[in-house]
């Protein structure tokens, strides 16, 4: 790495990325007195959020739960304005916050990290950006986003389309003219399921390409009352404990009836078969994508996985007017909650417009791209644009993406190439000094990762006083406890319907990619508690020197 630095000072930490957890980590780590400088590739904070500007982009967690808790400030003067947040307003809170918490004057925008390496004898980390700027610190605090390099489908021909290709996570500033145009949407994931009701009202015909059918449920989005603000006023404390404490997902259900919140802890056996109907009913009602998450054994057992899926099938059949697209549109193959469930507003509706065509391309597969369209089943279907709601490289990708080197020059990329080791999703072996927020073995996206990420963020900065406070130069994780700790995440997933998943919650969307469940699906609560545990045993499998 180069060793003429720029920035003469050594900081204390480099933080990358400033979406929810790198701003967080900047300010906290800030306010206990460490000189600490943000990366940011993009020209304003937000993260995933600022790069995700397609429409109908909005967070599937409820806003009240989707903001942060550390700062009373933030709590008092901040009020959303829906249920569930769109896009610019997620933009414009952290863009708010940044400002009240005064972060902008420690962020380096338009400053992408290419390389990040570890000098083991100075014990520094060194990092240059694409524009040339180096930077070193002791420590480094990678919030590089679990959702935030995004793919695009490897189809033959797609470099000759002469129509726009977008991807929904690189979406233009200007926004697009569909008027008049043929669109066509490749992908029906989340952003897939929120762009398509939009677009297809927009355009003069939209061809959607899907190859899997996810399981759907509406969000009911709608604008937040006074009577709304009131009862979070009250109940705020209240309902964050019980997001803490037991709620796996955590957030998607604020306001369902606490009997039918509770259910979820108990085995659906407890119920009868009219019980569970009203339990589904009164979840899908409520909206969010937690309906089939109504009892205990939902990933364990298959029967009452397959109850909560043919509930969600027969909703969305319900709505659909065509057989054809009622068939396609039909989960099928998988169980509920291995692949991300879609939450959206009118999306299976959508098929039921004159304008739009749905193309089942496991059975009729885009061949190719010619000039003027996508060639399916020998006939061309002309495009003026394609989406590519195709997805992200998850949780590794961000951080894959960067030279990051650790002791001796290993690379990040190639000891991960089996498949992620970490300990506590945190901390990698022969990465000193390095900690991640989100990052793959954590919860992340497994629970809302707001939650999560402000957890690991204190829990970090902890560690970061821990080792300043006793004068250690070096902390990393041990290789024992390193080991223990990615069996025990590949281990959850043993004996139950996670096992089954073929999704990018285990690299399934990437070709190449190693088949290992990416995050920890032991829920925040439980792993909240061993990080907790191992704070207050003094760091047992991390090694100090
Ligand atoms: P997802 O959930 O990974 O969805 C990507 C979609 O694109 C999905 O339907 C894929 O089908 C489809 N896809 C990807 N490549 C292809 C090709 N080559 N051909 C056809 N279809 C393809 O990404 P999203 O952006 O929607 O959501 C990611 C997360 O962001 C989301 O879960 C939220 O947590 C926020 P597949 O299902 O793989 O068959």
């Amino acid at each position: 790495m180069p060793e003429n630095s720029r920035d003469s000072e050594i900081l204390d930490v480099l933080v990358l990325g400033c979406g929810f957890g790198g701003l967080h980590g900047l300010y906290r780590l800030r306010e206990d007195g460490h000189r600490v400088i943000a990366l940011e590739a993009a020209p304003e904070v937000g993260g995933t959020w600022y790069w995700n500007r397609y429409p109908g982009a909005r967070c599937d967690v409820e806003s009240l739960a989707y903001c942060y808790t550390f700062s009373p400030v933030i709590d008092a003067e901040w009020r959303w304005s829906e249920r569930y947040a769109a896009r610019n307003e997620i933009v414009s809170y952290l863009k708010w916050v940044a400002d009240r918490l005064d972060l902008r004057k420690d962020i380096r925008f338009n400053s992408r990290l290419t390389k990040a390496h570890f000098d083991t004898n100075a014990a520094l980390w060194h990092f240059e950006t694409e524009g040339g700027e180096t930077y070193r610190a002791r420590h480094f605090l990678a919030a590089a986003g679990p959702l935030s390099a995004p793919i695009m489908p490897d189809i033959p021909g797609l470099d000759n389309f002469r129509g726009e290709v977008i991807h929904t996570a690189r979406w233009p500033e200007t926004y697009p003219d569909f008027a008049g145009k043929r669109v066509g949407i490749i992908g029906t994931g989340s952003s897939g399921t929120q762009v398509i009701p939009i677009v297809a009202q927009q355009c003069e015909k939209l061809t959607v390409f899907m190859r899997t059918p996810n399981f759907y449920s509406p969000a009911h989005n709608r604008p937040l009352t006074a009577a709304d603000h009131a009862w979070w006023e009250e109940n705020r404390e209240k309902t964050r404990d019980r997001l803490q404490k037991g709620q796996r997902w955590g957030g998607g259900d604020l306001m369902l009836d606490d009997e039918i919140n509770d259910a979820m802890y108990k085995k659906a056996s407890e119920f009868s078969a009219e019980q569970r109907r009203q339990i589904y009913e009164a979840r899908h009602a409520n909206g969010g994508g937690v309906v089939g998450w109504a009892f205990a054994d939902a990933m364990i057992d298959k029967e009452v996985n397959e109850e909560a899926g043919n509930f969600l099938r027969e909703k969305v059949r319900a709505v659909v007017d065509d057989p054809a697209a009622k068939d396609k549109l039909t989960p099928r193959g998988f169980a509920y909650g291995t692949k991300r469930v879609t939450v959206g507003t009118a999306f299976p509706e959508t098929f039921n417009r004159p304008n739009v065509e749905l193309i089942d391309v496991k059975s009729d597969p885009i061949q190719s791209f010619t000039e003027r369209g996508a060639m399916v089943g020998g006939r061309e279907i002309p495009l003026d644009f394609l989406i590519a709601a195709s997805g992200f490289d998850a949780l590794t990708g961000a951080l894959t993406a960067i030279d990051v080197r650790g002791d001796a020059g290993q690379s990040l990329k190639e000891i991960w190439a089996d498949g992620p080791q970490t300990y506590l999703g945190i901390s990698v072996r022969g990465f000193p000094n390095m900690y991640m927020i989100g990052g793959p073995g954590s919860p992340s996206v497994f629970t809302n990762v707001v939650m999560t990420n402000e957890m690991q963020v204190e829990w970090i900065s902890d560690l970061i006083g821990y080792c300043e406070a006793h004068g250690h130069a070096r902390c990393e994780a041990d290789a024992d406890a390193q080991a223990g700790w990615t069996e025990k995440v590949n281990g959850l997933v043993k004996g139950n319907l996670w096992e089954s998943a073929e999704s990018w919650y285990v690299g399934a969307n990437v070709p190449g990619k190693p088949r290992v469940i990416l995050a920890y699906v032991g829920g925040y609560a439980a792993y909240k508690a061993e990080c907790d545990a191992i704070c207050d045993a003094g760091y047992p499998g991390f090694r100090f020197s």
